[in-house]
Formats: C-alpha cells, structure tokens, sequence
C-alpha cells in the first residue's frame, strides 16, 4: 500500500463518508484546559457525565487502549424545507433530529467502516467506532485533524461547508500519515450568532452556557424549565438553530447525500403542539416518535416542551387539551400546562388553579399559587 490516506479516504466515500481528517491517539490537551474551565464555571448543568473525569474525554485512549490514529468524520445533515410558521400550532423542531436517529444512522456505517479498514490497512488489527454518545471530545479531534475551526458559536465549522454536519470518528491500532493543519479562526470580525442567541447562552466567544441553551434546555433537562427562559425559546420545541442559522458560513450548505436524514424520514421540521399534547401515554408516545431523536426527553419532557410554545405561538386552539393535560399522571406536564393556560385563557387557568393549588407535587402548587395571586 502505498498512500494509507488515499486508502482511507477512497473507503470512507464508499461508506458515505465525504469528508474524513487523520489525527494521532495523543490527548487533546488544549481542549481539556477548556472543557476544565468549562465544567470549573458550572457550564455543564446537570449533565454531569461532562465534568466526571475531564482527561479521560480528552484522550482517546479512554475508547481503546491500543489507539494509534483517530480517523474523524462529517455527515451532512442538511435538508431543504419550507420556512418555518408557526400557524398558532405548530412547535418547531431543530434540523438535525428532523430525519432517523443519526445514532443508530451513523454508527454501524462507521462500524462497517472501521471493519473494512481493518482489512485492507497493514498492520491493523482492532477499531473502534464513535458518534456523539462516547466520552470523548469530538469537536476537537476534528479540528486537530484538520476539518475546520470552532465558531464563536462553539460549533465545528468548515471553511465552504459551514457546521450542519455530524462529527463520528473510527479509532484504528495503525499509525496513519495525519491530515493535521494550522488552526485559523475564519470568524474573523463576525459575531452574529452571539447576540443571536434568544436566551443568552453565550457567555462570550467559544462559550457557551449550557444551562441557558434551549438545545439544553428542551432535551438534555430533565425538569421544570426555568421560568426565565421560557418565552424566550419562542417556538423551539426540540433543540435550536439559531446561532447556525445566522452564521454567514451555512451558506454553503448543500442538501445531505444521507436519505434516512431527510426530513419525511422522522419527525420532520415542525409538530403539532395539539396532537402532541393529545399522547396520553409512554407507550403512544414512544409509537409516534421509534426511531428519532425526539425519544430523548421522554413524553414528559416532549410534552413540557409542547406547552411552553402553545403559549408562545398563541396557539388558542390547544386550551381544552391543556385543561385536559392539567390533571396528567406527570406533575411536569400539569405544572407547564398550567402555566401555557395562563397565557392563553385567564378564566380556564384560574379554574385548573383552583384545583391544582392543593396538588400533592410542589412545583404544580406554587404554578397553582403564582395563577391566582
Ligand atoms: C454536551 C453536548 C451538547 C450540549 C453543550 C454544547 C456545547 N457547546 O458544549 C448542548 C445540549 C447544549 C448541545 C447542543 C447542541 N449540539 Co451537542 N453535543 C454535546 C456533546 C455530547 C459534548 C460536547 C462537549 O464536550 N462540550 C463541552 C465543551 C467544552 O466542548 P466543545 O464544545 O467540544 O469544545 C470546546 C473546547 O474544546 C474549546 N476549545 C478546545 N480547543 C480549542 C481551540 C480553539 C482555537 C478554540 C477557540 C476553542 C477550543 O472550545 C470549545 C467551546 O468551549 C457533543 C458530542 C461529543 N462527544 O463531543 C455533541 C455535539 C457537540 N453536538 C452537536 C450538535 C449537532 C448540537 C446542536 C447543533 C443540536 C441542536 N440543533 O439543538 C446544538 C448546538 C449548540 C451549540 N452552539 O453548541 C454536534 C456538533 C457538530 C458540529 N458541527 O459542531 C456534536 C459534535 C455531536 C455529533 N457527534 O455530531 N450539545
Ligand atoms: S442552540 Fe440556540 S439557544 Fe443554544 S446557543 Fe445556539 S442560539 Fe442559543
Ligand atoms: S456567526 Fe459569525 S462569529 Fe458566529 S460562528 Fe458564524 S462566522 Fe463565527
């Protein structure tokens, strides 16, 4: 063999793979003084598995012991749609959960991937899939290995490709030539997505709060969602796109070559806020969304979701399956229905209240208590 990456690049466009950068197994060692800070400020909120062990997500040698190369890939998941409207109905759903769960999309093609490298590279003998769910830091492998720089957005960029893409990656035991090269900042003078943001979240270039995201917000967080920023996630039911959407570099974007991403393929761009919150359990809620990434959150945070953007888009319509919702078996979506209910029906609100102020669940009560004083 003589060109081991013209090798690896002609087997990762036969697995769908267009775009793959080569870095080494070291540790990433400036992303972990960053990912310290981060988790030093509490940036992480409650997802903890962030802050547990910082080194060991920074270092490859976490996923496999033997690693000599790292091997990042992007998967492009822009698809067109229609602009976004809400029609006092509709929630609005981030674009990279509108096709098939990428997860179960993405990892068993780098599996395969991995397989064939194995093969046809001398010397390899084990590899090691990863996407998004393994302790490791992915932006920064990408960016070592070449295929673009972090926005001010904390998103992996690339020059001409902009940031609609998923990053994956297959660990191989063989020492591959890298795809290093020097890290600019393209950003340059722009900071549009900064002021963007509709909840604040950046608490400067590169840094992002999570605690303040409504990607965050609306799938990674389990309970109630802090007064504060519920008007402002506007119509984002699941995730967020705003500080992409602005970004002068997703201009580029061109559609995704991955069908299963599409948007007739999962939940799609928008959902019904009133046959959302008509899901009366786990198991119909589970039917409607097999296969997507709206299984995240669960029915009950999906449903909090729901109710919080019935109130922001006006959705009038929604009132009796809110009322309805007020007497659920999940004190999360009686408390948020009730909250939705009061900006949208003072009199059908204050007669929930009235019930739900002597509820058996505290945060439910002080809804209850905040409606009628
Ligand atoms: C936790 C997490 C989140 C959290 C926190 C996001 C964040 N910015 O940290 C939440 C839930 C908010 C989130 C949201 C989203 N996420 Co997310 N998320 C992750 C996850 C699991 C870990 C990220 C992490 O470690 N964050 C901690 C911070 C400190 O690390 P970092 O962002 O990687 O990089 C920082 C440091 O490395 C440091 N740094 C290191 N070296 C250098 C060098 C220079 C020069 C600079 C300037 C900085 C720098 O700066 C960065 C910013 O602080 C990764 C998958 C993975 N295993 O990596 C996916 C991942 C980052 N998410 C992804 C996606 C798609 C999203 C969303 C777009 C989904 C959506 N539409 O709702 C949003 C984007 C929001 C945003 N602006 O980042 C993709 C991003 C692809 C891409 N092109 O960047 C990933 C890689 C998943 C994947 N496999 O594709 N996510
Ligand atoms: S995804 Fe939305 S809420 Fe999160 S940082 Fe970007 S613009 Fe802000
Ligand atoms: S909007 Fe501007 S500052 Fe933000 S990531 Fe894109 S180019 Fe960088």
């Amino acid at each position: 063999m003589n060109d081991p990456l013209a090798l690896v690049r002609e087997t990762a466009t036969r697995h769908g793979f267009d775009v793959v950068g080569v870095t080494s197994g070291a540790p990433l060692q400036e992303a972990l003084t960053a990912l310290t800070a981060w988790c030093d400020a509490g940036h992480e909120g409650s997802m903890g598995y962030l802050s547990r062990d910082p080194p060991q997500r920074a270092d490859a040698r976490t996923l496999m012991k033997s690693v000599r190369s790292v091997l990042t890939l992007a998967v492009n998941y822009w698809h067109d749609a229609p602009a976004f409207m809400s029609e006092a109905r509709y929630g609005r759903v981030a674009r990279y959960a509108w096709g098939r769960d990428y997860h179960d999309v993405v990892i068993p093609r780098l599996e395969a991937l991995g397989r064939d490298l194995v093969d046809a590279l001398p010397g390899a003998s084990r590899s090691r899939a990863a996407c998004d769910h393994s302790p490791f830091l992915e932006r920064a492998a990408a960016v070592r290995a070449g295929l673009g720089f972090f926005g001010k957005n904390t998103c992996l960029l690339m020059p001409r490709k902009g940031s609609w893409w998923f990053l994956g990656e297959v660990l191989l035991d063989v020492e591959l030539p890298g795809t290093e090269s020097e890290t600019t900042d393209h950003c340059g003078s722009c900071t549009d997505c900064l002021p963007a943001c509709p909840t604040d979240a950046f608490t400067g270039p590169y840094v992002l709060d999570a605690r303040r995201c409504i990607s965050y917000l609306t799938i990674e967080h389990r309970g109630s969602i802090p007064h504060e920023h519920r008007e402002a996630m506007g119509p984002w039911l699941f995730g967020c796109d705003v500080c992409q959407d602005v970004c002068p570099f997703n201009r580029f974007a061109t559609p995704s070559p991955w069908p299963e991403l599409a948007p007739d393929q999962g939940a799609g761009p928008r959902l019904d806020l009133l046959e959302l919150l008509a899901l009366e359990d786990d198991a119909a809620f589970e039917a409607r969304f097999a296969g997507t990434p709206l299984l995240r959150p669960r029915r009950r945070g999906l449903l909090r979701n729901a109710a919080i953007v019935a109130r922001n888009v006006e959705a009038t319509a929604a009132v009796p399956i809110l009322e309805a919702r007020t007497h659920d078996a999940e004190p999360l979506v009686r408390e948020h229905a009730l909250w939705a209910l009061a900006g949208l029906d003072a009199t059908v609100a204050r007669r929930s209240a009235e019930r739900l102020v002597s509820d058996a669940d505290e945060a439910v009560r002080a809804e209850a208590a905040a409606v009628l004083s």
